[in-house]
């Protein structure tokens, strides 16, 4: 999907990243694989761009049911969610999906932007940077109530991680509801283990369980060069497989999207194999 963006080649990112050997890297880490492929999602050419402050919202909403659907379904029976972006507003429907099965799910968002825009403040009508604050309750009503309820998820369980880029109308919507948001800033002040300790803390509060979603420009952009909207100053390669290895450690997280690899912008394929090396450390991989 890159309905969400303003820039094509995320719709390729779940290639790049099912070339750079996601399925035989994960085999040999102990686990099986059911690889349920793409779900169809139409090219922006093909469909009316529709209200400039949101995007391509109609196709953006289907897609979304029908991946809430599967994710759903997956959790029933007993799988781990790995959803493969695309651009960040998949996550809407993965994790609309994850609460629908877990009421009570935290979510830690590694990012260079918060996704906390409405359609009233966002810069760009892009839905991706407006994702967070639907899960949350907060703009289009048809982003909100997906599914017929809303919130999705518990304000005061989100935590996000690697933040870098806030626009003026969603800082002031952070600040307003209370989101915790870990600033770059913050970790080169605390540390990635002591924040991200607290991360689990938060979101994963009295023993809910948590979804990760990773967004591939929370990296510094010289790592990870294939994202759409790169910002200087981002995670390295050793904090991101850090916060990963933390999160596995916990043995909290029951789901998780990788997004926003975009294999037009990438060299060689580096981001993709980034985002496969980090999906293993999220997932049990350790180095000894
Ligand atoms: N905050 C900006 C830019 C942006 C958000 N997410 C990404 N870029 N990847 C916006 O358009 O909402
Ligand atoms: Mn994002
Ligand atoms: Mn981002």
């Amino acid at each position: 999907m890159d309905l969400g963006a303003d820039r094509r080649g995320v719709d390729i990112g779940p290639s790049a990243i099912r070339y750079a050997g996601l399925s035989d890297h994960l085999k040999r880490l102990g686990h099986t694989i059911h690889d349920i492929g793409n779900l169809p999602v139409p090219q922006p050419e093909s469909r009316p761009i529709g209200n400039l402050r949101l995007k391509y919202l109609d196709s953006i909403i289907q897609s979304s049911s029908e991946l809430a659907d599967e994710v759903y379904q997956a959790l029933q029976e007993n799988e781990f969610p790995l959803i493969l972006g695309g651009d960040h507003s998949i996550a809407l429907g993965s994790i609309s999906g994850v609460a629908k099965a877990h009421p009570n799910v935290g979510i830690i968002w590694v990012d260079a932007h918060t996704d906390f825009n409405t359609e009233e403040t966002t810069p760009s009508g892009n839905i991706h940077g407006m994702i967070l604050a639907a899960l949350a309750g907060l703009g289009d009503p048809q982003l909100v109530n997906l599914g017929g309820w809303s919130p999705k998820i518990n304000k005061q369980q989100i935590v996000i991680i690697g933040a870098r880029d806030i626009d003026p109308g969603e800082q002031a919507l952070l600040r307003e509801h209370h989101i915790h948001v870990f600033t770059m800033s913050a970790i080169d002040q605390h540390g990635i283990p002591s924040l991200m300790k607290q991360a689990i803390e938060i979101a994963g509060i009295d023993g809910a369980p948590i979804h990760l979603s990773l967004d591939l420009d929370s990296l510094d952009p010289r790592d990870a060069p294939g994202v759409g909207t790169p910002v200087r100053g981002g995670l390295s390669y050793r904090e991101a497989h850090l916060a990963m290895e933390l999160v596995a450690a916990s043995q909290r997280m029951i789901s998780m999207d990788v997004v926003e690899v975009n294999s037009i912008l990438d060299r060689e394929n580096a981001t993709a194999q980034l985002a496969v090396e980090l999906t293993l450390s999220a997932l049990g991989k350790t180095i000894l």
